[in-house]
């Protein structure tokens, strides 16, 4: 069980985290370096000293974040890939054994609010297509979660333009070129790769999206053979559209899930859900037989708490407080160690 961490920045600092009971590991990575450049390694040496501190390990990185350039398949893209290779041997030397990342162009996951108000009087973020549609980005000036707001308007113009002629197809044999560099030298040094869904998944503004459903999964995992070419299964991301079986997709990615965000979210209508607490009975998925299917299927992997909502009054980076995250930790780790005790007949 592992749990996100955001660097000696984040106001839910690592003793905290290592008083939640079930967890192993932190989450995290280096960002004081821009998208697509190379990590020192004192920064990953120092986040690896700060877990170990605490009891602690450091051997998921979520993210090393893709370049642009890359997503599009931009003559740079070489450049590019090599400082990622290299920053896949740097945190393998210290420790690291998985690694997340997205290829979703532009943006990361969106939500069109940040603290809508449940029914108990907490508050978590939601999606509602009709109010980020309206939200046009070359008009407005964003900001929402996921939202790289380094870049200026103009650099926002510049590279929505640029994937004008980026259809699934070509994102996928962009996807396919990284893969073919990466996976072998992940080979090498141990690492599992594992790739995040798109959040939401369906395709927004005019861009691709291509790690969606069942049959763009399968495509995803033909792509390169490897064990080491694999999933981080997110069943918040994945189970935002109701036409997901999210047992049957963990089937489709069985030995290939290296990393599972396991959180909850209520459907309300087409293209509109909210995040919920954990529990299977606070949303619309099935989190027993979630992990259920991750058990049968022999995952071995890590997990993790996904978004939590805001409760007893913490604020914070959104989705990402103490206290609603740290009882969801608790409810999936006591999920995982019924099923385990099950499964090996106790
Ligand atoms: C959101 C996260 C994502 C995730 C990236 C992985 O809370 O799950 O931002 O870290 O998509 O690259």
């Amino acid at each position: 069980m592992t749990f996100r961490w955001y660097g000696p920045g984040d106001p839910v600092s690592i003793d905290k985290i290592a008083q939640i009971p079930v967890i192993d590991s932190v989450v995290s990575a280096v960002y004081d370096v821009p998208v697509g450049e190379v990590w020192s390694e004192e920064s990953i040496l120092s986040l690896k000293n700060a877990a170990e501190a605490h009891g602690l390990t450091f051997e998921v990185v979520e993210s090393v974040p893709v370049h642009e350039d890359i997503k599009l398949g931009a003559p740079s893209r070489d450049r590019f890939i090599a400082n990622y290779c290299e920053n896949v041997r740097r945190l393998a030397k210290y420790g690291v054994k998985c690694i997340c990342y997205n290829f979703m162009p532009v943006f990361d996951w969106l939500r069109s609010e940040m603290a809508r108000p449940l029914a108990d009087g907490s508050n978590s973020l939601a999606y509602d297509e009709e109010t980020v549609l309206s939200l046009n980005p070359l008009k407005t000036s964003l900001s929402l979660p996921g939202w790289d707001e380094s870049y200026t308007h103009e650099q926002l113009v510049g590279l929505l333009n640029a994937y004008k002629d980026i259809d699934e197809d070509k994102l996928f044999a962009n996807l396919k070129y990284f893969l073919n560099a990466v996976i072998p030298v992940a080979e090498e040094c141990d690492v599992n790769m594992a790739i995040h869904p798109d959040d939401p998944p369906w395709g927004i503004f005019g861009l691709p999206r291509i790690i969606t459903d069942a049959e763009h999964l399968r495509r995803f995992l033909a792509l390169n053979p490897s064990v080491r070419n694999g999933v981080t299964f997110c069943t918040g991301s994945f189970g935002a559209s109701p036409a997901n079986d999210l047992v049957e997709m963990i089937k489709i990615a069985e030995g290939r899930i290296h990393f599972a965000h396991l959180r909850n979210v209520r459907h309300d209508a087409a293209r509109k859900f909210q995040e919920t607490a954990h529990p299977t009975r606070s949303g619309s998925l099935d989190m027993l037989a979630i992990v259920r299917a991750l058990v049968d299927g022999g995952f071995d992997g890590y997990v993790r708490p996904d978004h939590g909502r805001m409760i007893w009054g913490e604020k914070g980076k959104p989705g990402y407080g103490l206290y609603d995250r740290a009882l969801g930790a608790m409810y999936l780790y006591g999920l995982f160690e019924a099923v385990y005790a099950e499964k090996k007949g106790r």
